[in-house]
């Protein structure tokens, strides 16, 4: 815009001078006073060129007379317009330089434009990276607060599965001593087997034995049957013989009078021997037995000490009152007259001839 101005002032110094009918009468240039269209000159084409030669001949006698009295005026303007020609290539100068430093600018103008439009989409691209950024962060910050709540999540989870590893670790610890427990139980059980085993195996041979000797024990009951019988059959002989049993001893009462060896004699041949009264309750049977009769008993002094038949010494008796005497009776006999039957017996001289009682064991 400024080189257009330039442009214009340059045009303005070399159209000088200009045209007479703007210059003043002392030669200075003055304003235009009409400019009308080329359409209205057309119409007044006539009374312009009239005037137009009314105005040559007034410009001429005005030329004289101005060129007389306006010499010094003009030689001024000479110098003016000198000067202003100097000035005038001064300021083409200056134009110059000013438009080469306007190529400079605008040269600086487009790199800057340039630049502009770098910034500009810079700034463009920079936007949609913050956009970018901003969607990024965005979907940071959701995916921190899903971080944080999945966090929180693991934490409570972490400490629901701490509290299971407690948990665990207990019951390990109980399962541990459980089976420490089996396996001790396990081990006293073994040994309980195997005790069961050994026992069973005693078991087993004490039943073996005990087969064995249910076979023997059949086979001695058998015989003890057998005996049994045989026993009854001689139980019965017995009694048909005169004999009475009283606690597993049979006794017989003889039907003749002998002297205490003859009887003694006698006894042992019929297998047994002259009674031996162990107990009162003996002595009260033989009582019994020896009523109305006395009877030899198998009791004899020998050597002032009285002996059974078995060798044993007298130890518990059953003397009458006045018994023993001392007249050479040295064998004794039952008495068995009424009265206490604990005071029956007396000492006879053992040639004597009486009823004896034999004794005779009940398993013979
Ligand atoms: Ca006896
Ligand atoms: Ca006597």
């Amino acid at each position: 815009m400024a080189e257009n101005g330039t442009y214009a002032n340059n045009a303005a110094f070399e159209m000088s001078p200009t045209s007479q009918a703007d210059v003043s009468p002392c030669g200075r240039p003055e304003k235009s006073t009409a400019s009308k269209p080329s359409g209205a000159v057309k119409n007044y084409s006539r009374w312009a060129a009239v005037c137009l030669g009314l105005l040559c001949v007034l410009l001429l006698a005005l030329n004289i007379g101005l060129g007389i009295k306006c010499l010094p005026e003009k030689r001024q303007l000479q110098a003016e317009r000198e000067h202003l020609l100097a000035s005038h290539v001064n300021i083409t100068m200056e134009r110059d330089q000013v438009s080469a430093s306007n190529t400079n600018l605008t040269r600086q103008v487009d790199q800057l434009l340039a630049s502009h439009v770098n910034i500009t989409m810079e700034r463009d691209q920079a936007l949609a990276s913050n956009t970018n950024l901003t969607r990024q962060v965005d979907q940071l910050l959701a995916s921190h607060v899903n971080i944080t709540m999945e966090r929180d999540q693991t934490l409570a989870s972490n400490t629901n599965l701490t509290r299971q590893v407690d948990q665990l670790l207990a019951s390990y610890v109980n399962i541990t001593m459980e089976r420490d427990q089996a396996l001790a139980s396990n081990t006293n059980l073994t040994r309980q087997v195997d005790q069961l085993l050994a026992s069973y195996v005693n078991i087993t041979m004490e039943r073996d034995q005990a087969l064995a000797s249910n076979t023997n024990l059949t086979r001695q009951v058998d015989q003890l049957l057998s005996t049994n019988d045989q026993l009854q059959d001689r139980f019965s002989e017995l009694k048909k013989r005169g004999w009475r049993y009283f606690n597993s001893s049979w006794y017989l009462i003889s039907s003749t009078d002998k002297t205490w060896s003859e009887g003694r004699q006698q006894c042992k041949d019929i297998g047994g021997d002259l009674v031996i009264i162990n107990s009162e309750e003996e002595q009260v049977f033989i009582h019994g037995l020896s009523l109305g009769f006395k009877a030899w008993i198998g009791l004899m002094e020998i050597q002032g000490v009285w002996k059974w038949v078995d060798n044993t010494q007298l130890s518990t008796s059953y003397w009458d009152f006045n018994e023993p005497n001392p007249f050479s009776e040295e064998c004794a006999l039952i008495n068995g007259y009424a009265g206490d039957p604990l005071l029956k017996w007396h000492d006879y001289p053992c040639h004597v001839k009486y009823s004896f009682i034999c004794e005779m064991s009940g398993f013979l």
